[in-house]
Formats: C-alpha cells, sequence, structure tokens
C-alpha cells in the first residue's frame, strides 16, 4: 500500500470519469493561489470549461486542510482563489503543509504526486518549471524536473516559464530521460512566446501517434513524464526580443531586491504584468485555455485508445 494514498483524496467527479475510464486532464493550483482575486478564480472557471468543451473532467489538484485534493469543488476553488491560502507548495514544502493541515496551491511538482496517485494519465500547465537562468551559478532549478521523471504522466505545455533557460533546460530533460515532443511544431516554444531558438528532439502532427509514444514509453522506457509543447497562438504571442528584454530587466531588479527561489516567479510575473499594461495576465489565461484544451483533446484520443486495446485483449482470450 503506497504511503501516499492515505493523503491523498479524490473529488466524487473526478473519481467516477476514473473509474470509467474516462478522459481526465490533472491540473495545478499555483497560478490560482498566486494571482488576484477574482481574476484568478474566472480564469480558473474558463481554464475548467475548455477541458469540458473538448470532453475532459478537469482535476484540479490542492491542498486543502492537510489532504491533498485531486479535483476541488467550486466552493473550494473560491476558497484557494480568495486565500488566505500558502501560494506555492512544491514537493520540498508538501510533508510539512500536511502535518499542519495547511490549505494552498500546489506546483506542477506536487500536483504530479495527486495525478499520479488517482491514475491520472494527462496533466495541463501553461508554463513548465525548469532550468533558470544562471542556475550554474544559483542551482536554481525546479523540483518539476525531478518529478518529470518519476511521474508517467504526459504534460502539456506551452514551454518553460520565460524567466527560464530554455537550453539548459532541455538539457536536462535530455539527461532525465523525458521525451518532449512538439505538437505540430519544430520549436521549443517559451510560454509567452513562440520562439526560443531552440529545436524540440521529436515533432509529431497527430494525436494518436503522440498517445502511442505515451503508451510505449511507459511500457518499454520508463515512468517518467512525456511532455507535449504547443505554442502559444500567433495572435498572444509576445515578440521574444521584447519579452526577453522585460525577462532580463525583472531579474536585475529581483537581484537588487533580494527576491530568489520560490518568489522569484511571482517577481518577475508582476513585472511584467507592469510593463504590459496588464496584457500578460490575459496573455496567461490564453496560453492555458489552449493548453487545456489539447490536454483534453490528448484525454479524448488517450482513453479511447485504451478502451480499443481493451476490446483486442478481449477478443484475443
Ligand atoms: N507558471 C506561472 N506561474 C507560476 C508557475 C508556473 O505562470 O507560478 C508555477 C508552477 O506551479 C510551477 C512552479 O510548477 O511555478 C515552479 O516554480 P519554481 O521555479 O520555483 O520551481
Ligand atoms: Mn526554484
Amino acid at each position: 500500500m503506497p504511503v501516499r494514498s492515505t493523503t491523498v483524496v479524490v473529488s466524487e467527479e473526478v473519481g467516477a470519469a476514473l473509474a470509467c475510464r474516462e478522459p481526465v486532464v490533472a491540473m495545478e493550483t499555483s497560478v490560482l493561489t498566486g494571482g488576484t482575486y477574482p481574476h484568478n478564480l474566472e480564469t480558473a472557471l474558463a481554464v475548467d470549461q475548455r477541458a469540458r468543451d473538448e470532453g475532459a473532467v478537469p482535476a484540479r489538484v490542492a491542498l486543502v486542510d492537510g489532504v491533498l485534493r485531486v479535483g476541488v469543488t467550486d466552493t473550494e476553488l473560491e476558497l484557494l482563489a480568495k486565500g488566505p491560502a500558502e501560494g506555492k507548495i512544491s514537493t520540498r514544502d508538501m510533508a510539512v503543509a500536511l502535518h499542519n493541515g495547511a490549505t494552498g496551491g500546489t506546483t506542477v511538482s506536487s500536483s504530479l504526486v495527486g495525478a499520479v496517485e488517482a491514475g491520472i494519465r494527462v496533466f495541463a500547465v501553461a508554463g513548465i518549471g525548469g532550468v533558470h537562468r544562471g542556475a550554474e551559478v544559483s542551482f536554481d532549478i525546479s523540483a518539476d524536473l525531478t518529478e518529470f521523471s518519476r511521474s508517467p504522466v504526459a504534460v502539456v505545455c506551452a514551454g518553460a516559464k520565460s524567466l527560464l533557460d530554455p537550453a539548459l533546460t532541455l538539457e536536462y530533460l535530455e539527461t532525465a530521460g523525458v521525451p518532449v515532443i512538439g505538437y505540430r511544431s519544430d520549436e521549443f516554444p517559451g510560454y509567452y512566446t513562440r520562439t526560443t531558438g531552440c529545436p524540440v528532439p521529436h515533432r509529431l502532427d497527430d494525436l494518436e501517434d503522440v498517445v502511442g509514444v505515451m503508451h510505449k514509453h511507459w511500457a518499454a522506457v520508463s515512468a517518467s513524464s512525456v511532455l507535449v509543447t504547443h505554442p502559444i497562438s500567433e495572435e498572444w504571442s509576445i515578440d521574444s526580443d521584447l519579452l526577453n528584454s522585460m525577462v532580463a530587466s525583472a531579474l536585475e531588479e529581483a537581484r537588487a531586491t533580494g527576491a530568489s527561489g520560490p518568489d522569484l516567479t511571482p517577481f518577475v510575473l508582476s513585472a511584467i504584468a507592469q510593463a504590459t499594461d496588464g496584457r500578460s495576465a490575459l496573455v496567461n489565461r490564453a496560453v492555458l485555455e489552449s493548453t487545456t484544451r489539447l490536454a483534453a483533446r490528448l484525454a479524448v484520443v488517450e482513453a479511447s485508445v485504451r478502451s480499443q486495446h481493451r476490446m483486442d485483449a478481449k477478443e484475443r482470450t
């Protein structure tokens, strides 16, 4: 019996979908708890709706009263959005938060723990954590990457957060043996921007092929994540030179004020929000909606491939 299962509670809706092998998409909640009410709640509800529109059940992972919940009710979502809740609980913080009976948003790393425990195979996020710029000095590498190396989940994202180093992040993913697949794209995207100049190691244009690779990876290679990258639309993409200069000056400011570690992302994101007159919040929502839509479609295809396999197996016996 895994130790984790005593502290993971799956919601009725998510549990029913999983029991019937219906498509489910897991999501983190630290973007919600780190956002501003009510905009953060509206975004979360709109994003959940995108998953439903495509035929999948959204499963938000969060810590509520010291329980790792997979699927939260609307009331709990509102509570998390309003605060006071802990903003950013990563795998490093989770045991202490569980022990203290805390309520808060989980990062990608700790949300993956819940998703894996519940048996969810698809996860959606806007930008993953990764290797930070200057990590060769700061050693700042997100726990998301560690968790990818041991979580058999397909993670659909628009690349790594824009303040990170995309080339170093790809190097780390290669070391961890995590496949990175560009869905209908050749370049590793940069979250707010379509271009980073880094090619993705593999490209696939068909969701059936993506599912085939996921299943092959888990059956024959390892129980790590499979990253599926889906760039932001042309309409919302911020020019990469402009974005890089905004990130560079925000990082400079962070250094001057001493913001580092887990505080760095919120600091840089709020500086970018100011520099773009709030447009970045809209961009963030657009990215989340688009990765969630693709993740839901992937979950639908994955569920149907799995049910086909079961029927084939039955026929053979
Ligand atoms: N993307 C955002 N804002 C965030 C995050 C991602 O726009 O706050 C969160 C995710 O939950 C991700 C985490 O898992 O940041 C990684 O943080 P760090 O780099 O401190 O490990
Ligand atoms: Mn960090």
